[in-house]
């Protein structure tokens, strides 16, 4: 789990400074702080389960079933080619240069394709796992969310019918504050998203966005909920979004934020908690937790000696393979907007 944080965080700040170094063009969507989300709720899941993530969750194309092992070829997730190839824009990314995000899905990945409507994957998944359970399977499937999803009526449709069928869907809200310029109290008349569930008569639990284990811990609480057939859940997790909605975004972000909110939302960084619950368990040395340094930085604090060489080794595959891969040929412009 903890390498698996590195790796995202690693992802994050990697794609900031090639875009500085102009080798990358195209918006970035940062999960710098969030990581622990993703981390956290899929490392519990079965290969056969699917995911929905959208712009905020771009590391878990490949986290996902990542604990089987990165470079495992019998891994049920993108590898980190096919990611970096659609973050550039390249011949054969899965998005087919069509997009630089996570405007992508994959059948034989179990991920969804993702939307821009957001709360649109939750309606999907509950198709999907509906499906799956009509031909015999027994797949679960984790949406990501932001909390802005969570205005949306279709949010509430398909929660509800997912409720209803009793379909293993859940709905993670990552509480990160703000839905692009808009803070919470402008958005919402609750400060709990997790109640929402109520609503549905499901589960609805709160998980400390910045602790994974604590993410882990509710999400498998879910997942146990499901497998045994009771049906949907959602599990709010409270967390900042440490910069701009995009990167786009970063420059007025520092304007619309206060300061001192920044600061103190971006204090709790999730590779520190783990490490600090770590040497608590003696599960890690306190000289192995100042080895890599990588917490409380920003992208130009950080150089590669802050990530574990495996980490730094992985993702540099996926940057050189995107890097030197072609860009389509011209007469594909017009090709794969309607069906072939
Ligand atoms: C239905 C819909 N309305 C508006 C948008 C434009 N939009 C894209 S992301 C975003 C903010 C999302 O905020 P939130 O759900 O909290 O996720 P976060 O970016 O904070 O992770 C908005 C308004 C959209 N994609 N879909
Ligand atoms: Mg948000």
């Amino acid at each position: 789990m903890l390498l698996q944080l590195y790796l995202a965080r690693y992802f994050d700040v990697r794609l900031i400074k090639e875009k500085k170094r102009g080798r990358l063009k195209g918006t970035l969507y940062s999960s710098h702080n969030q990581e622990a989300i993703l981390v956290g709720s899929l490392f519990g899941l079965k290969s056969t389960d699917w995911i929905s993530p959208i712009h905020r969750d771009m590391p878990a194309f490949f986290l996902k079933d990542a604990r089987k092992g990165w470079r495992n070829p019998d891994r049920i997730g993108m590898t980190i080619q096919e990611v970096c190839a659609q973050v550039w824009g390249k011949a054969g990314s899965p998005g087919r240069a069509r997009d630089n995000w996570s405007h992508i899905g994959s059948k034989k990945n179990r991920i969804i394709h993702s939307t821009s409507m957001l709360a649109g994957t939750i309606p999907a998944a509950a198709g999907v796992v509906l499906a799956d359970r009509l031909n015999g399977g027994d797949a679960l499937c984790v949406t990501y969310n932001g909390e802005g999803s969570t205005a949306q009526g279709v949010f509430h449709e398909a929660i509800n019918f997912a409720s209803v069928h009793k379909l293993p869907v859940i709905t993670i809200i990552e509480n990160n504050e703000w839905a692009y310029g808009t803070p919470n109290e402008l958005g919402y008349s609750l400060d709990d998203f997790a109640r929402r569930a109520d609503g549905y008569g499901i589960p609805g639990l709160i998980a400390d966005g910045q602790n994974v284990l604590d993410v882990y811990d509710k999400v498998m609480q879910c997942v146990e909920h499901a497998r045994a057939g009771n049906g949907p859940s959602i599990v709010e997790c409270k967390s900042f979004r440490a910069y701009g909605h995009g990167d786009h975004d970063d420059d007025r972000a520092a304007k619309y934020r206060p300061t001192e909110e920044v600061e103190a939302g971006r204090s709790r960084d999730p590779i520190a908690i783990m490490k600090r619950i770590m040497v608590e368990r003696g599960a890690l040395s306190p000289e192995d937790a100042t080895k890599f340094m990588a917490e409380n930085k920003g992208a130009a604090e950080t150089d590669n000696s802050d990530f574990p060489p495996e980490v730094v080794a992985y993702l540099t595959e996926g940057v050189e393979f995107a890097v030197a891969s072609p860009v389509p040929p011209a007469e594909e412009g017009g090709m794969w907007v309607f069906a072939e």
